[in-house]
């Protein structure tokens, strides 16, 4: 009896211990100022809002934490299959109120809050954003974690926790200036450090062969090198509304801690600690390049060790189970490669499975192949990475032998298929026999996986048409479309509530946040006047915010009533930030000659408008950098003449962030995108754009296509010439010189005058002229003002202009994440959601 009475008491703790923590008002405030006090050990009477902030974020993390245990607990009681997802960029942006929206505490943690003297909105704000990602590929990748994790899939992002993040953009002397993006400055609250997550990853040494002098089976053996220690950070990510709480696992370097003991009896203790101190920059800092490959020896190594360490922790996860054998491991777990970054897991997960699990190659591959696949996200020549074969057979001559043999059989292979066509075989290698020879990555990738996908229809096509034609015809069921989608949640709900409102209002339901498809009822309403009324009213709101937020960081005075003509994203050649600002400055000329001619008629057609720019130049990317220039001298120009009175304001808006994209895309008219066409694998703000009831301005490029036939041609802006043209233009244009448009002749010789201030854009310009513009600005320049023409008559109609945005946002269902997701899970990754029931836990009382 004394027994069992033992025992129920016990039970009676347990079941008292494994409850979830309480989320009322005041046991909310309760976690706030305790973490205030003893996590923070800061004083808690001292209005300070970074402390609350942190404290806030970790009461928030607490309660994600439970429920990411009971996840990963619930997962492996299951077996089921799981997801990796490898990326070297995330743009996760802020996470309090997502954190906050997902458990459906942000009401009560606001109301928590508010009596504690701080609103949740300037908490918000002092938040950094981990930059850890360059562009729309990082923030893809974020989208994705939010939309597995809320869709009940298992999933996991890797990837790396650089110590400095994309840099942070300051115009200084009218120009951009680097600063370091030091976002661990005050710590990062959503993280937990893992020092029991660590592993070993070697690089350099020398490889032998070595008989086995039973078998006589030659092994090869990795011997020498350095080591340096990986260790894990985890970020919680939550589910909307559901208890699935996934992982973003990043890594960090370390020294490793094996020391050669010999070199201290030498006292060489110093020199000991130091040489071990050297492995620590390693994951320092992130390469702010876009649609670019770097090139640089750090960015394999940093590659490298991503690769090998997220591969050694999947490995070790999935052996924990004792029913788990190693050719099983296709059917328990997917690994998607995030474009060619990080390739090299091809050859690694084979060294794994040789070197240490001592499979034999056939084993090996067959798992490799059917465990990886492949997404790219560009076709320019510029950004498909090639590495220096002498660097990798350096850095790692281990995989170098294993990438040999993938090439010698695959090889094999295509001259079995094609015989007696060399030329083939050679565009297919793996090898580029230049000087230096060179390791394709995208080769490699293609070969290693079951699927290649592209993120749009039009770049799909390409792939399979022209960039990996050859591999197409030999494996045409490889390659997949999965047309991208962006995280509605955040870019509908977290950054437009006013719209949310309007929405959930008048569509009697908030349905619409899990399915998107929802929206549809939208168009009926598009031309109710009392539904416009609110819809035009929750614009300006967004308009005003993001009026202010322009005054606060370029102390520029814009009108919200002029269309807001936005133009952000990564300042790249081919996103032809240049054709913009060239057709800004003709606007500003024309408005000049109306007033000069006092054509006063046609003066009072033009559409007041302010030109919105934002996005980085990478810090050796010199035309970008000119290009940035540009817009502000024009800007300077333009905003300060006094003749045009409020018709045009031009504004670049500095350090473009996803939580600045927050604030822009929502207070946005009008939107371009407006890439060469064939240049833009599919874009991704375009979709976030019509989302907040903007319309697109676009070239026929990516995702744009798409958008075009969801919308509907009336109520898009599209221009230019398509791929095909693009390519036929490119191949006459070197012995037929188009005449450049007339109305681009003025503008560029205004600018060569100096109208625009004394600095020289004379290489600009010049890059204009047809034998060196390789993104047909010149050719596109007169279709593309046409476009902008159609945009301000309708802008001038304010019924129709606002029927034309309810429409096109109620049309985005497509492009949500979830929805790509979905293609994902079931054309790859062969998954499906898991029904997640709670653990045997209380739900607490107050
Ligand atoms: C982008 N790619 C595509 N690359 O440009 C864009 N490159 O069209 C697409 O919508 C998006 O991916 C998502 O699919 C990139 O953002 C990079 O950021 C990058 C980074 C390093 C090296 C090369």
């Amino acid at each position: 009896d004394e027994e069992q009475e033992l025992k129920e008491k016990k039970e009676k703790l347990w079941k008292l211990l494994c409850t979830y923590l309480p989320c009322d008002v005041l046991s909310l405030q309760k976690s706030i100022v305790q973490h205030v006090e003893y996590t923070l050990a800061r004083r808690r009477y001292k209005r300070d809002k970074c402390s609350f902030y942190q404290a806030t974020a970790i009461s928030v993390r607490d309660r994600l934490i439970e429920r990411w245990t009971d996840t990963q607990q619930y997962l492996s009681s299951k077996d089921s299959k799981r997801v990796y997802y490898l990326s070297l960029e995330y743009l996760l942006g802020r996470n309090l109120q997502n954190a906050m929206s997902c458990l459906a505490l942000r009401n009560r943690y606001a109301a928590a809050l508010e009596e504690l003297g701080y609103s949740l909105e300037e908490l918000t704000e002092e938040e950094r954003d981990p930059g850890l990602g360059s562009g729309g590929l990082g923030r893809l990748a974020s989208c994705f974690l939010d939309s597995l994790a809320t869709l009940n899939f298992g999933a996991w992002g890797y990837g790396l926790r650089y110590k400095f993040g994309l840099f942070e953009q300051r115009l200084i002397s009218k120009a951009q200036a680097e600063f370091p993006d030091f976002w661990l400055k005050e710590g990062y609250p959503w993280e937990v450090e893992r020092p029991d997550v660590q592993y070993l990853v070697r690089m350099y040494g020398e490889v032998e062969d070595r008989v086995d002098p039973e078998t006589g089976e030659v092994k090869v053996a990795w011997k020498g090198g350095e080591d340096v220690l990986a260790e894990g950070f985890d970020i919680p990510v939550p589910g909307f509304h559901t208890l699935n709480t996934n992982n973003l696992r990043l890594w960090t370097s370390k020294a490793s801690c094996e020391f050669d003991l010999g070199s201290f009896n030498d006292g060489q203790y110093y020199a000991a600690i130091e040489e071990k101190e050297r492995s620590e920059p390693l994951t320092s800092v992130l390469y702010p390049c876009d649609n670019n490959a770097p090139g640089k020896e750090l960015r394999l190594r940093q590659q490298y060790f991503f690769v090998s360490a997220t591969l050694q922790d999947i490995l070790r996860r999935y052996k924990k189970s004792p029913s788990h054998g190693l050719l099983d491991l296709p059917n328990k777990v997917a690994i998607q490669l995030n474009e060619t970054h990080p390739a090299i897991a091809i050859p690694e997960l084979m060294r794994l499975l040789l070197d240490d699990e001592n499979l034999c190659w056939q084993d090996a591959w067959h798992i490799v192949h059917n465990t990886c696949a492949y997404t790219n996200h560009t076709v320019m020549p510029e950004a498909l990475e090639i590495w220096p074969l002498p660097l990798v057979e350096q850095i790692l001559p281990r995989h170098l032998r294993i990438i040999y043999e993938i090439n010698h059989q695959f090889l094999s292979e295509v001259r079995r298929r094609w015989p007696g066509d060399p030329q083939r075989v050679a565009r297919m290698s793996i090898i580029e026999e230049s000087e230096p020879k060179m390791v394709k990555m995208a080769h490699l990738a293609i070969i290693g996986c079951h699927k290649v996908n592209g993120v749009a229809q039009v770049h799909t096509g390409l792939l399979c048409k022209s960039l990996f034609r050859d591999f197409y015809e030999m494996w045409p069921e490889k390659f997949v479309n999965i047309t991208n989608g962006v995280n509605h949640r955040r870019w509908m709900l977290q950054a437009n509530p006013a719209m949310s409102a309007v929405i959930s209002k008048w569509l009697g339901t908030h349905d619409w946040v899990h399915d998107l498809g929802r929206l549809e009822r939208l168009k009926e309403l598009s031309s109710n006047p009392e539904f416009q009324r609110d819809w035009q009213e929750m614009k300006r709101y967004n308009k005003r915010k993001l009026a202010e937020f322009i005054e606060r960081t370029c102390d520029v005075d814009v009108d919200a009533d002029a269309m807001f003509d936005v133009h952000v994203k990564r300042i790249h050649e081919y996103k032809r930030q240049f054709m913009n600002i060239l057709g800004v400055a003709y606007r500003y000329l024309r408005i000049l000659s109306l007033l000069a001619e006092e054509k006063f008629d046609e003066l009072r057609q033009v559409v007041p408008k302010v030109v919105i720019f934002a996005g980085k130049a990478a810090p050796n990317y010199s035309v970008a950098k000119d290009v940035i220039k540009l817009i502000i001298a024009i800007a300077d120009t333009i905003n300060s003449d006094t003749r045009i009175g409020g018709l045009l304001k031009v504004v670049f808006i500095p350090n473009y962030n996803v939580s600045v994209a927050e604030v822009i895309i929502p207070g946005s008219d009008l939107s371009q995108h407006i890439s060469t066409a064939g240049f833009e694998a599919s874009g991704t703000s375009n979709m976030k754009f019509c989302m907040n009831g903007s319309l697109l301005l676009g070239s026929r490029d990516g995702a744009n296509l798409e958008i075009e036939q969801s919308v509907g041609r009336a109520n898009i802006f599209m221009f230019g010439a398509n791929t095909k043209e693009v390519r036929t233009l490119q191949t006459t244009m070197q012995y037929r010189k188009p005449q450049l448009d007339g109305r681009l002749a003025h503008v560029t010789q205004e600018i060569r005058s100096g109208r625009f201030g004394p600095t020289s854009f004379d290489s600009l310009v010049d890059s204009l002229l047809p034998e060196n513009d390789r993104y047909m600005v010149g050719h596109d320049f007169g279709s593309y003002l046409e476009a902008l023409e159609v945009s301000d008559a309708a802008f001038r109609k304010p019924e129709e202009w606002t029927a034309k945005t309810i429409v096109s946002c109620a049309s985005m269902s497509r492009f949500s994440s979830d929805r790509c997701i979905r293609e994902y899970a079931e054309k790859i990754w062969n998954v499906e959601p898991h029904q997640f029931r709670p653990p045997n836990k209380n739900t607490s009382s107050s």
